[in-house]
Parts: C-alpha cells; sequence; structure tokens
C-alpha cells in the first residue's frame, strides 16, 4: 500500500512524539557546594524552568559538595559526555580556554556592577563560546564575589606579611602565579581538601569570598580575613558539547535560555548569601583585617606580563578596562 501525504505527516508525526516522550530524561550537573548555595539553588531554578517547557520530560539534578570529585575531575567527566553540566569557578577553565583568564585576572573589575556589565555583554559571550572548541558549551556566568586572604595562625596585615606562607590556591597556573606574586608559597589543591589541609597544617590559609568561607566551615579554622579582594573571579555552568549535540534544536534552545534566565534569580540569592555569610563569620569570631589594596595590585603586573600575551587576550582586557 502506497501512503499519500497527509498520511505520511501523521506517521511522522507520531514517530516524533513517540521519540520525544521516550528520551525523556534527568540531566546530572555537578558543584562543590552544599544544597542551599546560590550556585546550586541556580541549577535547581534551571531545571525548574526546563520541566516546565519540556512539559516534565527533561530535568537536571545537582549532585553538590564534590559528591562528583573536583572540579578538575568533573570537567574531565563532562568532555567526555560522562557528566551533563558541570558548575566551576572560572579558574578550573584557565589551564583549558585561554579567554576564561581574563574575568579571572586580579583587580581586573572595578566593582560588582562593572563584572556583571562585562559578563552580561558582549565580552561575556565570546568568552563561553570559546569553550566550545574544548567540548563545552559555555551556558551562564553567575556571581562569585570577590575573593580574599584568610590564615590561620597571624594575620596578614599587609603584602609583606604574605611572604612564605603557604597558601591554597584552585588548581590553575594563573592562580598559582598570583599568589606567588604576593609572595606566598602557593599550593593547588581541590575545594574539598581545603579544611582538612588549614587544620592539620599542610597551609597556613586560603582565599575565597564570604559565602565559601562560611558554607566550607574554613572561618572555624582559620579566623584571620584579609580583606584584598584580589580577583572577582566568576562562576561559570558549562554544559557537555558531546551531550548538547545529540539534542534536538528545541531541547537546546530550552536549555540557553534555562540558564539566561536563572542568572537574575542567582544574583539576587547571591547578594543576600554575602551578607548573611559576612555576619555568621564575624558572629562566631573571625577578625576581619583591611590591607593596602593597592599594594596588592601593584605586585600583580608580573601576572598580566606572563598570561596576557596574545593580541586576542591583550585586547580583551583592554575591552574590559574600557567599559565603563
Ligand atoms: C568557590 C567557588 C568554587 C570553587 C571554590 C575553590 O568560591 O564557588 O567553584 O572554585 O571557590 O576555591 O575551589
Amino acid at each position: 500500500m502506497k501512503l499519500q501525504l497527509p498520511q505520511l505527516a501523521l506517521a511522522a508525526a507520531v514517530a516524533l512524539a513517540f521519540i520525544g516522550s521516550a528520551q525523556a530524561r534527568e540531566f546530572r550537573s555537578s558543584d562543590v557546594h552544599p544544597d542551599d548555595y546560590p550556585t546550586v539553588m541556580a541549577v535547581k531554578n534551571m531545571s525548574d524552568y526546563i520541566k516546565q517547557k519540556t512539559g516534565g520530560k527533561d530535568s537536571i539534578k545537582v549532585y553538590g559538595q564534590s559528591a562528583l570529585g573536583s572540579e578538575k575531575d568533573t570537567l574531565e567527566q563532562t568532555k567526555i559526555g560522562a557528566l551533563d553540566f558541570v558548575r566551576i569557578n572560572s579558574a578550573a577553565m584557565n589551564n583549558v580556554c585561554a579567554a576564561t583568564m581574563v574575568p579571572t585576572m586580579p583587580f581586573l573589575f572595578r566593582s560588582t556592577e562593572h563584572m556583571r556589565k562585562v559578563l552580561d555583554g558582549p565580552i561575556g559571550e565570546e568568552i563561553l563560546k570559546d569553550c566550545e572548541k574544548q567540548g563545552y558549551i559555555g551556558l551562564a556566568f553567575y556571581d562569585s564575589g570577590s575573593r580574599s586572604l584568610y590564615t590561620v595562625k597571624k594575620p596578614v596585615k599587609s603584602l609583606a606579611d604574605v611572604k612564605g606562607l603557604k597558601i591554597r590556591v584552585q588548581q590553575s597556573d594563573l592562580w598559582v602565579a598570583m599568589l606567588q606574586a604576593m609572595g606566598a608559597n602557593a599550593t593547588p589543591m581541590p575545594y574539598a581538601e581545603v579544611y582538612t589541609a588549614l587544620k592539620t597544617g599542610v597551609v597556613d590559609g586560603a582565599e575565597n569570598n564570604w559565602p565559601s568561607y562560611e558554607t566550607s566551615h574554613h572561618y572555624e579554622v582559620a579566623k584571620f580575613y584579609s580583606i584584598t579582594d584580589h580577583s572577582l573571579a566568576p562562576e561559570m555552568l558549562l554544559m557537555s558539547k558531546k551531550i548538547f549535540d545529540g539534542l534536538t534544536p528545541e531541547e537546546q534552545k530550552i536549555i540557553r535560555e534555562a540558564a539566561k534566565q536563572s542568572v537574575p534569580y542567582m544574583r539576587k540569592l547571591w547578594d543576600a548569601k554575602e551578607a548573611a555569610s559576612r555576619a555568621v563569620v564575624e558572629k562566631a569570631g573571625a577578625q576581619i583585617i583591611t590591607v593596602d589594596k593597592k599594594s596588592f595590585s601593584d605586585a600583580m603586573k608580573p601576572v598580566y606580563d606572563k598570561f596576557i600575551t596574545d593580541p586576542k587576550l591583550k585586547d580583551m582586557v583592554k575591552r574590559v578596562q574600557d567599559t565603563k
């Protein structure tokens, strides 16, 4: 029997509907933070959006607290398609995709507003797009506030005090160079290992934003928090290109939209969390130390000289600085 055109169209529609429903899936996403942390909440918010737009078919489950491994490990899993999404700090991508070094650079963003303006605009899109060559679909930047130094035994009151201190850094050559330029003995290690390293004296200190300092309980061991504000390195949400390429254009569109719409939601949570975390650590007895930030910033020149050598990166840094 020969099928007529309308019958063919109907058969195709039935087949498509069948394939669509058969492929219902729960994507997996990793994070190093606990359940109620703004980055985790943002991906859960994305999941709600995706669920709603796909009529309950697709969703994302977040595995927090490094349950699936360190940021470095989960990035590798994502590249090969063993993991669907990964939420990491830009630092974790520095050795993989050079453009991510730009928003990580010390003392580059002048304020949170400046950082948001740059990352919401064409420069942010360029950096996200640049991750594709390495097997990642860059979906969004999230806030991470500014990072400062904290120590266990003695407070850092000036740049000279950093000399010789063993400071944990993220697993990025750029981060190693940054802390070395401050005079520290930079020690890269995964986030999940830092609490014990501080407690057992493997390191003398670390550096992070208020919410991480609080939720990781580092403040209980390292109670001297020196406000250096040395980097506003943002968070990133990436998807495995291998997985993304296997989705329908409609699913891809929904995922991109879901990520973008989660950014303002995350920022609201972030602003509240920064203030709340600072209050928690202060109440618990953390000592907040103000330092001469300019001396720290002046010490960063060798870091720019070493890492921002490619003309494209130089131009990008200049465009960030010129963004008003
Ligand atoms: C946090 C960030 C994490 C991770 C961590 C670290 O602020 O949210 O993605 O980079 O710092 O220091 O390893």
